[in-house]
This record gives C-alpha cells, sequence and structure tokens, in this order.
C-alpha cells in the first residue's frame, strides 16, 4: 500500500526533529493532521498536553467543557463536520468513562476522531495510585484502536498512527493513554510525516456486474448515506444521479448531496420509493434498521461501501463492491448506459408533492397547544443554505428528519444509528466553530437537554452563539408513545410541565423566551438569530402529537 501525504497545518515537516515533553509532542502531531481544536475538561493527569497547547507557535485552542462527554462529542461532530479527525483529551479514570458513549457513537457512525486519555503513573501501577484505571480495555470494543502508549518516545509514532487509523476509511475513533510520569518526560524523534493509507479502488468487474443492474432496473432507487460526505464524494455522487436521472433517497450525512427540492430527491416518499422499487443500491450506510435490514420487498439490493468490513454480512445481496466512494461514482458514471427512469421518477415525484401538501397543513398548525410541526414551519424558510442544523432528542428530532431538507451536505447532525442523547451541545460548540459565518441550530427534545444543557455555560464562556429550538413536551415523548401503546399506560416518561428551560440559559448568560403561542415562534426565531448570544427558544408542545412511527429501531 502507498501512502499519500495528508495537508500538514502545523509547522513541522518531515526532515525536522521535534522535541519536547509528550504533550508538546502530541500537540504537534495534532497539528500536523490538521486539528485546531483540543477539546476537554480539566485533570492532572493531562496537564501536560494544555501546557502543548499553550506553548505552541500559533497556539493550539483549548475549548473546556463541563462534561466529558460534551468534549468527546464535540471532537465527534468536528470529524464529522470537517473530515478531519476531532481531538479530546480526557483526564484518567473518570473522565475517560465519562467519555465513552461518544466514542461508542463515532464508532457507530463512523466519525474521525482521536481521544487521548490521562493515565495513571506506571511507576506506581499496581499501588493503588488515583483513577488507576486500566482503560484500553473499556474503550476496544466501541474503538477502532485503543492502546496504552507506555512512554514518552512512543507518542510521536504512536499518535501518529492513531490519527491516521481514525482519518481513514472506514474511519471511526481511536484512543490513546499515556502514563502520567511519561507525558511529563521529552524526548525527541523525527517529526509526523502526517499520511495516511491511499484509497483503495473499487473491483472493476464488481462495478460492471451492478452497471448491469442498473442498467436492467425498471425502478431503481439509490440510497446515499454518511460514508458519501465521509469519503469526499459528494460532488460525484451528485454529478452520477443527475447524469443516470436516478431517483435517490439521502440519510445521515449524506443529507444535503441532492439539495432539498432537487427533481430527483425521492426522500419525501421514501415509503413508496423503498416498496416498489426493483432494485435498491445503498451507498456509505449499513443496511440496519434504518433501511430495513436491506429487505425491500422483492428488490434487488446492492451494497456499497468504503471498506470491506463495512459490506453486510446479513442481507442478500445482487452485488456489492467496496473502496474509494468518488472512484466508485465516477466508474458508474463512466459505465452509465442510459436507461429510461423517467416514468419511475415522475410517480415518485408526485408522491413527494402529494406528501409536501400533506405536510403544508401540520406545518401552519395553528393547534393549542402547539404542534411540533408549526415550529419547523416556521424554522425552515428561515434557514440559510450552510446552516448547520443539529438534532437532540426523540420525536421532536424525528418530525426534523422529516421536515428540513439540507440544502447542502454536511449541514445536519443527527446521533446516527447509536441514538445517544446529550451529544448535542458537544455538537453545537463544534458547528460553531468549524463553520463561523453559519447558522448553527441546536434542536433539543426538553428530555434530551437535561444531558448537557450546563454547556450552554461552555458556549457563553467561549462567546460560542448558537441558535437553541426546544421541544418542550414535558416528556420523554419517543418513549412514552410506544409504552402507552404496548401496555396501555406509561412510566417513567413524564417530565416536569413547562419548564422554563429559558430562564436556565439566561441564568447562565445566554439569553431566551417561552412560546405558548404558534403565532409566535417566527419573532421568537427572528429574535434568537438576531442575538448573537447563545439563546433558548422553549417552545411548549402538545405532548398528544406523537410522531407517527412505523418501528421502534429492533
Ligand atoms: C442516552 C440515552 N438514554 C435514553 C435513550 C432512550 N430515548 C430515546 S428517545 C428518548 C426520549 C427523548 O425525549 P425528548 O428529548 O424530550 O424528545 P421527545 O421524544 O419528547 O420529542 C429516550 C429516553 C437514548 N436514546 N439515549
Ligand atoms: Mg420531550
Amino acid at each position: 500500500m502507498t501512502d499519500v501525504t495528508v495537508p500538514a497545518a502545523g509547522s513541522a515537516t518531515p526532515s525536522e526533529d521535534l522535541s519536547g515533553h509528550a504533550g508538546e509532542l502530541a500537540v504537534a502531531v495534532a497539528r500536523a493532521h490538521g486539528v485546531e481544536t483540543l477539546f476537554t475538561l480539566s485533570g492532572a493527569h493531562v496537564f501536560p498536553l494544555y501546557d502543548g497547547a499553550v506553548k505552541a507557535d500559533p497556539p493550539m485552542r483549548i475549548l473546556d467543557v463541563r462534561h466529558e462527554q460534551t468534549a468527546a462529542f464535540a471532537a465527534e461532530a468536528t470529524g464529522k463536520l470537517t473530515r478531519v479527525p476531532g481531538l479530546a483529551v480526557l483526564t484518567a479514570g473518570p473522565g475517560v468513562t465519562n467519555g465513552v458513549s461518544a466514542i461508542a457513537q463515532a464508532q457507530f457512525a463512523g466519525s474521525p476522531m482521536v481521544v487521548v486519555g490521562g493515565r495513571a503513573p506506571q511507576n506506581r501501577w499496581g499501588t493503588g495510585s488515583l483513577q488507576e484505571l486500566d482503560q484500553p480495555p473499556i474503550i476496544a470494543p466501541v474503538a477502532k484502536l485503543a492502546r496504552t502508549l507506555p512512554t514518552v518516545a512512543d507518542v510521536l509514532p504512536g499518535l501518529d498512527e492513531a490519527f491516521a487509523q481514525a482519518g481513514s476509511s472506514h474511519r471511526g475513533p481511536v484512543f490513546v493513554d499515556v502514563p502520567m510520569d511519561e507525558l511529563f518526560n521529552s524526548a525527541s524523534g523525527p517529526a509526523p510525516v502526517a499520511t495516511r493509507p491511499a484509497p483503495v479502488e473499487p473491483d472493476a468487474d464488481a462495478l460492471d456486474r451492478i452497471a448491469a443492474l442498473l442498467a436492467g432496473a425498471s425502478r431503481p432507487v439509490l440510497v446515499l448515506g454518511t460514508d458519501v460526505w465521509a469519503d469526499g464524494a459528494e460532488i460525484a455522487a451528485l454529478r452520477y444521479v443527475e447524469a443516470a436521472g436516478l431517483p435517490t433517497l439521502t440519510n445521515g450525512m449524506g443529507r444535503g448531496i441532492l439539495p432539498g427540492g432537487h427533481p430527483l430527491l425521492a426522500t419525501k416518499a421514501r415509503g413508496k420509493a423503498l416498496k416498489e422499487a426493483d432494485l435498491v443500491v445503498v451507498v456509505g450506510t449499513p443496511l440496519d434498521f434504518r433501511l430495513s435490514y436491506g429487505v425491500f420487498g422483492d428488490a434487488r439490493v446492492v451494497h456499497v461501501a468504503d471498506s470491506p468490513a463495512q459490506l453486510s454480512g446479513h442481507a442478500s445481496l445482487a452485488a456489492s463492491v467496496s473502496g474509494h466512494l468518488p472512484s466508485v461514482f465516477d466508474g458508474l458514471h463512466a459505465r452509465f448506459r442510459g436507461a429510461d427512469w423517467a416514468a419511475w421518477t415522475a410517480e415518485l415525484q408526485d408522491a413527494v408533492r402529494a406528501g409536501a401538501a400533506r405536510d403544508a397543513e401540520l406545518l401552519s398548525a395553528e393547534a393549542d397547544p402547539i404542534h411540533p410541526a408549526r415550529i419547523y414551519g416556521e424554522l425552515v424558510p428561515r434557514l440559510e443554505s450552510d446552516a448547520v442544523v443539529v438534532g437532540d432528542g426523540g420525536d421532536f428530532v424525528s418530525f426534523a428528519g422529516k421536515y428540513v431538507e439540507p440544502q447542502r451536505p454536511g449541514g445536519w447532525l443527527d446521533p446516527g444509528p447509536y441514538g445517544c442523547l446529550g451529544a448535542g451541545l458537544g455538537a453545537a460548540i463544534a458547528a460553531r466553530l468549524a463553520r463561523p459565518s453559519a447558522q448553527v441550530v441546536l434542536l433539543l427534545g426538553d428530555g434530551a437537554a437535561g444531558f448537557s444543557l450546563m454547556d450552554v455555560d461552555t458556549l457563553v464562556r467561549h462567546r460560542l452563539p448558537v441558535v437553541m429550538v426546544m421541544g418542550n413536551n414535558s416528556a420523554w415523548g419517543l418513549e412514552k408513545g410506544p409504552m402507552q401503546m404496548l401496555y396501555g399506560y406509561d412510566v417513567a416518561a413524564d417530565l416536569a410541565p413547562r419548564t422554563a428551560y429559558d430562564e436556565v440559559v439566561k441564568a447562565l448568560g445566554g439569553g431566551g423566551e417561552t412560546v405558548t403561542d404558534p403565532r409566535q415562534i417566527g419573532p421568537a426565531l427572528d429574535r434568537a438569530f438576531a442575538a448573537n448570544a447563545p439563546y433558548l427558544v422553549n417552545v411548549i408542545t402538545d405532548v398528544d402529537a406523537a410522531y407517527p412511527r412505523a418501528t421502534f429501531g429492533i
């Protein structure tokens, strides 16, 4: 395998030798891999990394948060948004274990990130020093790689390898920890070369087979998922879809590759498209519960992934291929034989228009209490094309998935298949840093907000304006409805009514207001966008307006 050099953001060049304490070395490696921000919460076990960031020239930004989950979710979202691994630095023991959910989420979503953990000193290991925990065995099942860099001499090569692994397909989280005594020690060595494995080209015979299946299909559907964006294939994908005239659905970070309203975008007719298709080609997303485990009526199924291990082992596939996704689309494009799918596309467009007409009613609902859909009726027209929309919640975010159709890829962050509540504040912090001039909107369920709302303090301290919109139905809505359905009653599903979460945000130094009248949502959103500060629009919604759900995801 040959290596390619990724753009180096730091001053180090491969010919230079670096010397310094392990924190300085680690920061130099991270910078060489394009890292701009270190997300963290203080702990003495990782002080040398802070010293390395402060003394780097120029200094590396340290973004300190109120809960390690926020640091790790921010690193994960940075990886998703920028396609450069995000970096979280978590102190030993509880700092690391607080980051585990976000690491698992990155593993499920294929998000590139590196987590550097503090670790109790090696020279006291086994004697009971503070927070002495062997962390890699805890992390290993939820990461691409998890290991200890046992001495200062291992930091340069070990961290270089960590970033290379995290950032190459199939992307994911890599964890390393360094014993505290070694982290304070100094070493020197060659500067990191910051290489990644060269992309693997897809097999030509497999592309021939897929092209032949497409040429023979009369009702094909293409599904574009997160890895199409992660692998940098969004332009090649759109070029191919338009040349082929292929009806397309998008999910995860793939949303926006076909901008909302595109004549080949069939997401609003998803049910019909997947039920009536005779060929479904799924690219860059697993055939999991979100795609009915790869069974779409009688349709033949093709699975395309960025690497072999991502190809489905359970679905019965008519063909599959793995490799560099831009090359897959360009390869299919070169083999395109021009089938006529105009009638099928027109049928789907009719269904899309009918769906949009049905949506229009709820989007403008005057109901009291407010129907959550009305919030999107007000929000969507206010979104600019480069807006980043982050979802953290249950039903409220499912409604967003239905009504928000991004205009560009890379601007929609949902938790992905791990579905972890609490990712929102970290993701919004990351979005604000990654896209400084874009609108950043964080959609919060009232339940989800409880996991991370204290990190509004982080937004305030670091002057990061984010518009937060809450669908406050005083419940864990996504669980309340299904429990009612299964048992005829619900328990552990209610939250306190009409809690003034906007007052919490104000107490932390941001702004906000409560909205109970549907006509006041729009003006409140305008005030939020104008505030240039963290601002929460707390919309009291109807708990009975549950999201119409076909599956519980199991
Ligand atoms: C960390 C975590 N805990 C629990 C769940 C299970 N869960 C999924 S959705 C949901 C309800 C979310 O409530 P809220 O954020 O208020 O959104 P709503 O459904 O009410 O719109 C819960 C508890 C989860 N996905 N993640
Ligand atoms: Mg709720």
